[in-house]
């Protein structure tokens, strides 16, 4: 069975608690040529304002997904192709692999599996808010990462493992560690992409490379030479 991300190489990931540059609009930034937007941050979430950004992107031809960071900004919307859920492997605290899921399901009860899938994180910036929040042990080797790549795709079944540094580059041989780990699994990177070398370098790693902060405090080109370079790649 094949499933969209197989054929992507870029995601988009606004965060409605951020800004847009000046003269940006979320059309120009869906227009960029990504292959789908992910709408989601780890702080200042409310459904209020993922609604507004998905409500903004809905009117534009890009697949639209929303990665909710808790159970209770998770809003139903038909413009959303799907949910894209965070479970993060290496947090120090359970909530955030499986007990938030819980409670979504616990209060949910339309929950629309066919359209849910897990994202499998794999946390390694330890200064980003996403790392601070699940308090998740960063402090790993390619050994460590290659073994939590495995357990996600052979012990779990996670079509989508995800190497996050929100906010800072990552170590490529981490991020080739990962891919080592994977056969099937889809591998996304995300963290501190804002140029065309940089998607290009971490593009040779992942299959799918996220650009989160450059949308908001960089250019539309910016973004859209993000996009040539996980293409190229
Ligand atoms: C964040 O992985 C994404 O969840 C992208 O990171 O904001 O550093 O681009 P940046």
């Amino acid at each position: 069975m094949t499933a969209p991300w197989d054929d992507w190489n870029h995601v988009l990931k606004l965060d409605p608690d951020k800004e847009l540059p000046d003269g940006i609009t979320y059309g120009d930034l869906c227009a960029t040529g990504t292959d789908a937007i992910e709408v989601g941050g780890t702080t200042g979430m409310t459904e209020e304002n993922m609604t507004a950004v998905i409500e903004a992107c809905a009117q534009h031809d890009v697949p639209l997904y929303q990665e909710p960071a808790n159970p209770g900004v998770v809003v139903d919307s038909d413009a959303l192709e799907g949910y894209l859920v965070p479970t993060v492997f290496n947090a120090g605290s359970p909530f955030w692999i499986t007990e938030a899921h819980k409670e979504w399901v616990r209060i949910d009860d339309g929950l629309d599996w066919d359209r849910t899938t897990l994202e499998a994180y794999i946390v390694l910036n330890p200064e980003a808010d996403v790392a601070q929040l699940t308090e998740a042990n960063c402090d790993l080797t390619a050994g460590d990462v290659e073994a939590y790549a495995k357990v996600a795709e052979r012990m779990f079944g996670q079509e989508i493992v995800y190497v996050e540094y929100s906010g800072t580059f990552g170590e490529e041989r981490l991020v080739s560690a990962a891919s080592d780990g994977l056969e099937e699994s889809t591998l996304f990177y995300g963290g501190g992409v804002r140029d065309y070398d940089s998607a290009y370098t971490m593009g040779q790693h992942a299959d799918v490379v996220v650009v989160g902060d450059l949308a908001h405090d960089g250019g539309v080109e910016a973004v859209r030479e993000t996009v040539d370079g996980a293409n190229d790649a």
